[in-house]
């Protein structure tokens, strides 16, 4: 090993700091970090932080992350000692962090989400600009980089790494968007097919935009489940809280559907073929943005001629891959180290070829992670084409069978009372504040769901053992045919893999009611989500709920779970039951108890798509 050296140097006014390797390859390399304000068009200077290669043979490929944060994502640590880059960083690249405009120490202001419009108006700036400046600038100012750019980041600094791919500078060479948000109507932070996540859309709006950093928002309470509560209507929140100087908030509340507003923001709505290598890379329970890689994978594969579409999935909460020992997510067992793998094997061989010219390039088109099995396993197509699509359906009493109900009974239903003034915790309480001390929040989809099995307005089925291992990969679709005595209406629909009464592979999961797929509904949005309807009431409607991607192994001995409920709050608001054009602008009196049923039998036979691997 060699002796721990570290000196600072002063340069023009620039602090340098050099960095020993303190990895336990004995490297060469020793990082020297620059910060400077880089000028974009429009006059406004980035702050950005740079960790060059320094007495190292070169030239070097730029990584570049751009980003919000202070934190982590802004690469406040040493390269050699982060694990999520430190492989690449043994072998040297140029690391470039960024903060966007608007946000720390950049200039300009800050704008959620910035629509992408620099393509179609003149003069105007987005992100996609700003990361070409900041290109063009590195490429003049650092000495020793080879020419070619690689961006990644995770969630916010993925939806930056894809707007970029969108409208490349011509050095840069490959992305990978990860855990990147897209649609925030449709799916990820702030909605969930258009219900509303209050919780995470309340704290990071005031902690990205009550000031240039992040500030918290200074809850009175440890356990937020009854303040959300206490809160009443939503209009509370401007009335109490923000007063208007949140404009992610008053959006929230003034579009109250897809109008364009949403729209304009999607990704959806301004990338479409990937003009450069992009591999998309995703959490199978990420609490933030799980939705977002899958989606833009599916839409980008659509115009992908040149295959540089490409997904990796993983057993991973949100941005997991980045730790050093990554081998559980709550009480699951991964059976190896899932973010080493990730980042030796997969993300560190995508950029090096990409930027460096090394191995081979033959990537899968997916690389997806098995649970149940802990396997890693590629696909030549994703989702696979050969797996069978087997329908699953809910029997009235409470049973789970791969055939209808054929009996006629006179109650084709299960039924259960939600009441808008007792909702369903979304994980066992205390409810702690999203990012706080002590918050349960990164692993809360896995949680045992035991905790609310017993419910009165949580209705379950249950299939009897299985008798081999069941494989399922790709797409959940939920059909749930359902009436309410209300005018709207949230659906939940969760697909559990329940753990043996008595399990002696793994005694403290017996017994387990693991979430594997899930999803909302928030019923007005049955037939468009920019043109809300009341539902009838007592009136039998079909909503189909996807339930997102998995690729899991049910095991023999386990039980398949099936969930349906209402409300799962705080992260959802609220819905009144009684439709109102605005629920934000919802009066007290307008949230009502409401009896939900859903439909087993006849022609209204609710049912859970399986795509089923037959080996
Ligand atoms: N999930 C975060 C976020 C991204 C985009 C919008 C809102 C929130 C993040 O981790 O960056």
């Amino acid at each position: 090993m060699k002796r721990l050296l570290l000196s600072i140097v002063m340069l023009g006014g620039l602090m340098i700091v050099f960095f020993p390797a303190l990895s336990q390859t004995d490297t060469s390399i020793i990082y020297k970090k620059e910060e400077v304000m880089i000028p974009m068009r429009d006059g406004v200077k980035l702050f950005t932080r740079i960790y060059i290669p320094d007495h190292a043979k070169g030239p070097f490929p730029i990584l570049l992350m751009r980003s919000p944060y202070s934190s982590w994502n802004m690469g406040s640590r040493y390269p050699l000692k982060d694990p999520y880059v430190r492989d690449m960083a043994e072998e040297g690249y140029i690391f470039v962090y960024q903060n966007i405009r608007g946000k720390q120490k950049s200039e300009g202001n800050f704008v959620m989400q910035r629509p992408v419009i620099a393509n179609k108006t003149k003069d105007s700036v987005d992100e996609s600009t700003d990361t070409y400046d900041t290109i063009d600038w590195l490429l003049k100012h650092i000495k020793d980089n080879n020419g070619k750019v690689g961006q990644l980041g995770i969630s916010y600094p993925g939806w930056l790494a894809l707007v970029s791919s969108g409208y490349p500078h011509p050095a840069l060479k490959a992305v990978s968007p990860q855990a990147e948000m897209s649609d925030l109507f449709i799916g990820d932070d702030f909605h969930h097919n258009g219900a509303f996540r209050l919780s995470y859309g309340f704290e990071y709006s005031f902690e990205q935009e009550a000031s240039k950093g992040d500030t918290s928002f200074q809850f009175p309470k440890y356990d937020l489940y009854n303040w959300y509560l206490n809160l009443g209507s939503l209009a509370n929140v401007n009335k109490k809280y923000f007063h208007h100087t949140i404009p992610t908030w008053d959006s929230f509340a003034t579009h109250p559907n897809y109008d364009s507003y949403w729209k304009r923001k999607s990704p959806l709505s301004y990338i479409d073929a990937p003009k450069i290598p992009t591999l998309h890379v995703g959490g199978y329970w990420d609490q933030e943005d799980m939705n977002g890689p899958q989606l833009m994978y599916k839409h980008m594969k659509k115009y992908d001629t040149q295959n540089y579409d490409h997904i990796v999935l993983g057993p991973w909460y949100h941005g997991q891959w980045v730790g050093a020992d990554v081998d559980h997510i709550g009480h699951y067992e991964m059976g190896s180290n899932t973010a080493a793998y990730f980042q030796q094997h997969i993300q560190k061989i995508w950029f090096d070829y990409w930027l460096k010219g090394k191995g081979n390039g033959h990537f899968p088109e997916a690389i997806a992670f098995q649970t149940g099995s802990n396997e890693w396993k590629t696909y030549s197509s994703w989702p696979p084409k050969n797996a069978v699509k087997e329908k699953l359906y809910l029997q009235p009493d409470g049973n789970l069978l791969f055939k209808k109900n054929a009996a006629v009974t006179p109650h084709p239903y299960v039924a259960y009372i939600s009441d808008p003034k007792d909702p369903v915790p979304y994980r066992p309480r205390p409810i702690e504040e999203t990012y706080g001390p002590g918050s349960h929040w990164r692993t809360w989809l896995t949680e045992d769901q035991r905790f609310v099995d017993r419910r009165p307005d949580v209705a379950t089925w249950e299939s009897s053992a299985l008798t081999n291992d069941l494989t399922v990969t790709g797409d959940i679709m939920a059909h749930l045919f359902a009436s309410t005595t209300g005018t709207d209406a949230d659906w939940v629909v969760k697909l559990i893999d329940v753990y043996p009464d008595y399990d002696t592979a793994n005694l403290s999961m017996s017994g387990y009611e693991l979430m594997i797929a899930f999803e909302i509904f928030r019923g007005r949005f049955r037939k468009s989500f920019s043109h809300p309807e009341p539902i009838p009431s007592n009136k039998v409607e079909e909503y189909t709920i996807n339930l997102h991607e998995i690729n899991h192994v049910f095991k023999k001995g386990h039980h398949l779970m099936v969930q349906v409920q209402s409300t799962w709050f705080p992260i959802i608001d609220r819905n009144p039951q009684k439709y109102v054009p605005n629920i934000f602008e919802a009066k007290a009196s307008d949230f009502i108890s409401a009896t939900q049923k859903v439909y087993c039998n006849g022609n209204n036979d609710t049912y859970v798509e399986l795509p089923v691997m037959k080996e």
